[in-house]
């Protein structure tokens, strides 16, 4: 039962029992995740103050240069998680591999393993846009005691038993999902406590936002580019506003909030899109569902799909459940 006043820290105690399997452990995991997220936090809001802009001259498995900030958050991350020896394994977007989890005495005994995206949004940092973090959590597969194997990361979105995400915009906030609806808190910066903010977050059923990188148009498979111009005509309640960040944790914050579609579908350059099926599509797609929403890859429930690689891309339509029907109407047609 979400409180006013609640802070996270009480509504994690309060709602364990609320676990298929609850020990505590995923308790603790999340508990981790909102103590990195503090720490993460603070390096982020002094991104304007120090010198820590700029690639890091390094390039990660995607090819992408890494701005500092991202390797400091993945850094975070890991450590919080691997000190406290909370799960068994761990993925990250910046990290080519997955890393096994074996605890100080060579025992390891958790049962779930964590993927995430640790700075989503980074090239937004050096404008003072707002970033996120995204993390989704699973029980593994292989029997608990022994290392983790690529099998307990690639299973399908619909076996998470928690995601979530961060935003570190005007305020910071969990975002958060056990399978029971969604919850927000805000970060308190005064006393660094999160406060239950937006209690079980519903998805409008419709909305008046597309959020898609137009300038990609020319490249957009057919299906998309019906949709857009559907969204611009002037009939029943459209044209919708357009409204793109360029930084999925915020866009898709706001479209939960307000109502609306975000896709990045596969283009000409991109032929599987460009957002993580793991790191990104996943979690946001078990957030949009456990309110209300939902999200496709322009044919399919991204949730059931069955991965093949860690790194895997695919394309993201996500939002007001009748928005991503439409679209994928669109796509059907096309
Ligand atoms: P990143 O993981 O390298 O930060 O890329 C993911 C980001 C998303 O946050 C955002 O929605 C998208 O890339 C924006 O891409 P584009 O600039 O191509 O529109
Ligand atoms: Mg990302």
């Amino acid at each position: 039962m979400a409180k006013q006043n609640q802070t996270l820290g009480e509504f994690i105690i309060e709602n364990q029992e609320e676990f298929k399997y609850s020990s505590g452990e995923l308790s603790r995991l999340i508990n981790s995740i909102r103590l990195a997220a503090k720490v993460v936090n603070h390096e982020v809001n002094k991104a304007g103050l120090v010198d820590i802009l700029g690639a890091a001259g390094e390039t990660n498995v995607q090819g992408e240069d890494q701005q500092k900030l991202d390797v400091y958050a993945n850094e975070i991350f890991i450590k919080t998680l691997t000190n406290r020896e909370i799960v068994c394994g761990i993925a990250s977007e910046e990290e080519d591999d997955y890393i096994t989890i074996t605890g100080r005495n060579k025992k390891n005994d958790n049962k779930y393993i964590v993927l995430m995206d640790p700075l989503d949004g980074s090239s937004n940092i050096d404008v003072n846009v707002s970033v996120g973090t995204i993390f989704s959590i699973y029980r593994r597969v292989t029997p608990t005691g022994t290392p983790v194997t690529i099998e307990d990361f690639l299973q399908p979105g619909k076996n998470q038993v928690a995601a979530g995400y961060i935003v570190y915009g005007t305020s910071t906030m969990i975002v958060y999902s056990t399978g029971h609806g969604v919850n927000g808190f805000t970060l308190n910066p005064a006393i660094g406590t999160y406060y239950l903010s937006h209690p079980n977050m519903k998805y409008p059923e419709d909305g008046n936002i597309y959020s898609v990188n137009e300038g990609n148009y020319v490249h957009f498979p057919q299906g998309v580019k019906d949709y857009i111009k559907y969204c611009q005509k002037e009939e029943d309640n459209r044209p919708y506003s357009a409204r793109y960040i360029g930084s999925l944790v915020s866009d898709f914050h706001r479209n939960m909030i307000k109502g609306g579609i975000y896709i990045y579908p596969n283009t000409a350059k991109d032929p599987d899109g460009k957002l993580r099926l793991l790191y990104e599509c996943n979690p946001m797609a078990y957030l949009a569902e456990q309110a209300g929403g939902s999200a496709s890859n322009g044919f399919e429930r991204i949730l059931d799909i069955q991965p093949t690689t860690l790194h895997q891309r695919v394309p993201f339509f996500c939002g007001s459940k009748n928005m991503v029907a439409k679209a994928e109407e669109f796509m059907h047609n096309s």
